[in-house]
């Protein structure tokens, strides 16, 4: 039997705190918001509760570009309200996981502005960022960023450019310098002694950047190279993070997740593996990619639909090689993807409920640690904004300019398609309360449009409904705190299930029981047959009646039994 850790029956809500809940009528989410809505979480069944970032910010990013770690964004409260947010969850049973953003920080913050002013070899902070000198007149290497143009930035007073992989207000720190590190971990220290439970690390892939920052291959058509691919899993990563492991970590019964872009699963046994050295599980990234555009300057901007057969193909892929060495996170969605019913179910008014059960249970019995985007359990669909100024990320408006009007890779019409489908801004959309104005999220015109929906699809009306998206999540916790074999039983596929085009079916294997997932992936009717012992439990269905041979559209039923032998 493998060694109990706490984090592995535990179920994840992810907070973003600007669009969760208002209560100071300014149009954005606050943690006083969030503590007068603990009970709410605290009855969907969740553990812990990881926290977009919460800090001073220059807010480019939502919070991704960090001025002062220590401090708490002001929009969003002050440090007494923190500890306030902390010690009601805690008296709640909740645990609280924090960003943790140190792989670049704001260009306000001290650090970049003590290294910008003074480029003489005294200065120690020059050395906190990434400063190289132009090659032939230009940036140093052909880098682009994550969000449109270079990666690099140049600085007129000193003639050097500094690197950002993400926009040029997020400069990249450079942890090859021990000074840097060291103040990261004796920050981290700081929030362990305010008695936090961990930290999902944002971009912790990327910190480690190649010798001699090379040149990237560039994909066709594309303005740059690709400086993500370039930097993922760099040479010190797992140095660095077995460091931090030892000065912070270790000394702390957390949970922690490395959010890894570009992670395979060799690299993610490292990242998380089971002896504990580094962090003790992974986002990978593969599964919500399989829908975007590979080697294309396009990248993830389409609006194509995953087939089962791929998606199937990557999770299953994953389930199996982590087993026994390291831990997957299990998402479907988060702040930087689409709502997952609109992406991989269906958000029609006919299929929504049903779908967004199905994708529900489908992830919850997989192994892993499940994390629930705030609104999934409502089934919160895609914003549908028809025009690019009802977007706010950085990322989908330059974006939009970089390949409509500079590039001229698409029309308008796609583009706008494209966002409708991609942009971030599908789930950042202010969580829906309840049927008033602004779905009770605030008195005031929110930061970013409610969806129009929010009539029919709020907190209120799935709470006052027994059958509804809320307590099918809140009975799938709840079986993952019951049922060991959630937790540790292996995972395989039901035989031949490989080549089936409609229905994804699983097992989880532990101590003569076996737990049967069957799941019907599209809007008609499917006929199968398993070998299903008659002393079985259905813990879980999406439909009021069972019709033994026929899965439904978007059916989904969870079989437990004790039995050995194959499922066929
Ligand atoms: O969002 C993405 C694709 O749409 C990713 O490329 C994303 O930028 C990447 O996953 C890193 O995300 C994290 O770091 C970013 C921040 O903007 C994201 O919100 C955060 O989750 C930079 O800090």
């Amino acid at each position: 039997m493998t060694k109990e850790l706490w984090w592995q029956n535990s179920v994840v809500y992810q907070v973003y705190p600007k669009s969760f809940q208002d209560s100071d009528n300014d149009g954005i989410g606050d943690l006083r918001g969030i503590i007068n809505r603990l009970d709410y979480i605290k009855k969907l069944g969740i553990d812990i509760i990881w926290l977009n970032p919460i800090y001073k910010t220059s807010n480019i990013d939502g919070g991704y570009d960090i001025s002062d770690y220590q401090s708490i964004n002001p929009t969003f409260g002050n440090m007494s309200d923190f500890q306030e947010l902390l010690d009601k969850a805690h008296q709640l049973g909740l645990k609280i996981m924090m960003d943790l953003v140190v792989n670049h920080s704001s260009f306000e913050h001290e650090w970049f502005q003590k290294s910008i002013a003074d480029y003489s070899k005294n200065n120690h902070y020059r050395d906190y960022y990434i400063w190289r000198d132009p090659v032939d007149n230009h940036e140093p290497n052909n880098w682009g960023s994550f969000f449109s143009g270079p990666a690099w930035t140049y600085d007129e007073d000193s003639g050097q450019y500094y690197l950002h992989l993400f926009a040029k207000e997020q400069p990249d720190l450079n942890w090859d310098n021990q000074e840097v590190r060291h103040s990261i971990f004796d920050m981290m220290n700081w929030w362990a002694s305010k008695g936090i439970d961990g930290f999902r690390m944002d971009v912790i892939s990327l910190i480690s950047k190649p010798t001699g920052l090379p040149n990237a291959p560039v994909e066709e058509d594309s303005l740059y190279g690709n400086a993500g691919d370039a930097c993922a899993n760099g040479p010190h990563v797992h140095e660095y993070l077995r460091e931090m492991n030892e000065q912070v970590l270790q000394k702390h019964d957390w949970i922690t997740v490395g959010e890894t872009a570009g992670v395979t699963t060799s690299e993610a046994e490292k990242y998380a593996n089971l002896n504990g050295t580094e962090l003790n599980m992974v986002f990978q990234f593969e599964h919500v990619s399989l829908d975007g555009n590979s080697n294309s300057a396009l990248g993830k901007w389409s609006d194509k639909k995953v087939s089962l057969m791929d998606l199937r193909e990557n999770l299953v892929k994953w389930q199996k090689a982590l087993a026994g060495k390291a831990w997957n996170s299990l998402y479907w969605n988060n702040h930087d993807q689409p709502r997952a019913v609109s992406r991989f179910g269906n958000d029609s008014v006919e299929y929504r409920e049903v779908s967004a059960k199905m994708l529900a249970a489908l992830l919850h019995f997989m192994q892993g640690t499940p994390y629930i985007y705030q609104g999934e359990e409502l089934g919160m669909t895609n914003a549908n904004f028809q025009k690019l100024s009802q977007y706010s990320d950085l990322e989908s408006i330059n974006a939009y300019h970089e390949l409509v009007e500079q590039a001229h890779l698409l029309n308008s019409d796609d583009m706008m398609r494209y966002l409708r489908a991609r942009s971030r801004d599908n789930s950042r959309t202010p969580m829906q309360w309840d049927n008033t104005n602004h779905a009770g999220f605030s008195d005031a015109e929110p930061w970013l449009a409610v969806n129009n929906n929010y009539q029919s699809i709020n907190a209120a009306s799935e709470l006052k409904n027994p059958n509804s998206i809320f307590y099918f999540y809140q009975k799938l916790i709840e079986l993952r705190h019951t049922k060991p074999i959630i937790t540790h039983g292996i995972f395989d596929l039901v035989e031949g299930n490989e080549n089936d085009e409609e229905v994804f079916a699983y097992t989880r294997k532990s101590e003569g029981e076996t737990l049967l997932v069957v799941a019907n992936f599209t809007s008609h009717d499917v006929n199968r047959q398993y070998n299903i012992p008659t002393n079985s439990e259905l813990l879980i269905q999406n439909y009021k009646s069972i019709q033994d041979d026929i899965l439904r559209p978007y059916e989904v039923r969870a079989y437990l039994f004790l039995d050995t032998s194959k499922i066929t």
